[in-house]
């Protein structure tokens, strides 16, 4: 299952309270007041980890706690810190504050979601409810004409609230395909993206989105994403971490070498894509697709993409050249188009 939003409840630990004592030496049984501070309470802390892509973490308990920080003790010593409770998050995440407002025209109290924060930076810790601090001991409230002081402070609470999570996507289509189909050199020919491109398959480890200028001011963003191999739903070749990636993407374009090139047939190709993309996930194999039939400067890719448009009739495809160039101008308008019909319907 993918979770790309939910609700969580997060409360940071409270401060420790000082503590009320006085120092009892062996031949001092009324010596003067010795009660150290609390501690202070653990944050909530959120650490921005691309490895982590869901929320899944969170779906079954949708709690966050940190620790409180220990009472003070005797002899001045300050109580034992609460620890941070550390939770990892995908990149891309958008939190809001879930609050209560008066609404004057309903007169209903009603919960509103304020914008908070988003997290992109990857490695970013975010502080997402401040621990308490502790409360002062006795000792501090001494003073030469109060030699025994009974007053010591509570440590005060940690911050806590109810949150909205949700994840953003990376990009509006991303590109999927088998090593060395050309995804990154197309992902080069529309954007400014400069992606590594080689004749050896997985040069492309990371995700890397491009924008793509349409003119009028309208633009897409487009994701390149490292090649999908058979078994990758059972996280052959990295798979899992790169259909993540995938599911981060609005739509899909599925990128195939034409020309068939070492022996590989552009059908049985696109064929294992969408197996590995269903196994994997069945609302990812509902998203809007389409075929790139990428590499028609060579000869082989001719007779294949007709083949290509017999078995997969109802599936739009654009055959392409991205070294050359030819038919990117075909596949910048449809992508505009989809693009556009996807922001108005929120999806393809
Ligand atoms: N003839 C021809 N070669 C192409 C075309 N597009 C890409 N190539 C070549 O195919 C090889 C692989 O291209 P990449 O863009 O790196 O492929 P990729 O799909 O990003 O590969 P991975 O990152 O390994 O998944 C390179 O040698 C490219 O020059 C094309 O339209 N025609
Ligand atoms: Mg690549």
């Amino acid at each position: 299952m993918f979770v790309d939003q939910i609700k969580v409840y997060a409360r940071a630990g409270k401060g420790g309270d000082g503590s009320m004592h006085f120092h009892r030496g062996k031949f001092r049984p009324k010596g003067g007041p010795d009660g150290g501070d609390g501690g202070r309470g653990g944050d909530v802390i959120l650490r921005v980890d691309p490895s982590t892509n869901s929320l899944r973490n969170f779906f079954f308990n949708g709690k966050l706690v940190a620790e409180d920080g220990n009472g003070g003790r005797d002899n001045q010593k300050t109580g034992r810190s609460g620890e941070d409770a550390i939770y990892r998050v995908p990149p891309g995440l958008s939190i809001s504050r879930i609050v209560e407002r008066f609404n004057e025209e309903t007169g209903e109290v009603e919960e509103v979601a304020e914008p908070f924060a988003d997290l992109t930076e990857i490695g970013q810790d975010f502080v997402l409810c401040k621990g308490g601090k502790g409360g002062r001991g006795n000792v501090h409230f001494k003073s030469s004409t109060h030699q025994a002081p009974r007053e010591f402070e509570e440590g005060t609470p940690g911050e806590e609230g109810r949150f909205h999570f949700e994840l953003r996507s990376i990009a509006d289509v991303g590109l999927v395909g088998l090593p060395n189909a050309g995804k990154s050199t197309l992902l080069s020919r529309v954007s400014a993206a400069r992606p590594k491109i080689a004749n050896y398959p997985f040069t492309t480890l990371q995700p890397m989105v491009g924008v793509i200028e349409f003119g009028n001011f309208r633009r897409g963003t487009m994701a390149d994403i490292p090649g999908l191999i058979e078994g990758a739903s059972q996280n052959i070749g990295l798979g899992h971490d790169f259909l993540r990636h995938i599911m981060r993407c609005r739509s899909l374009i599925f990128v195939v070498d034409a020309a068939g090139s070492e022996g590989r047939d552009p059908v049985a190709d696109i064929e294992t894509l969408r197996t590995e993309v269903k196994l994997y996930s069945t609302e990812l194999s509902k998203r809007h697709w389409f075929i790139v039939a990428n590499k028609i400067d060579l000869p082989e890719a001719a007779e294949n993409i007709a083949r290509l448009k017999e078995r997969f009739k109802r599936i739009k495809l654009i055959a392409i050249s991205a070294d050359t160039g030819e038919g990117i101008d075909e596949f910048k308008t449809y992508l505009d188009q989809r693009i556009g019909e996807m922001s108005v319907h929120g999806t393809m």
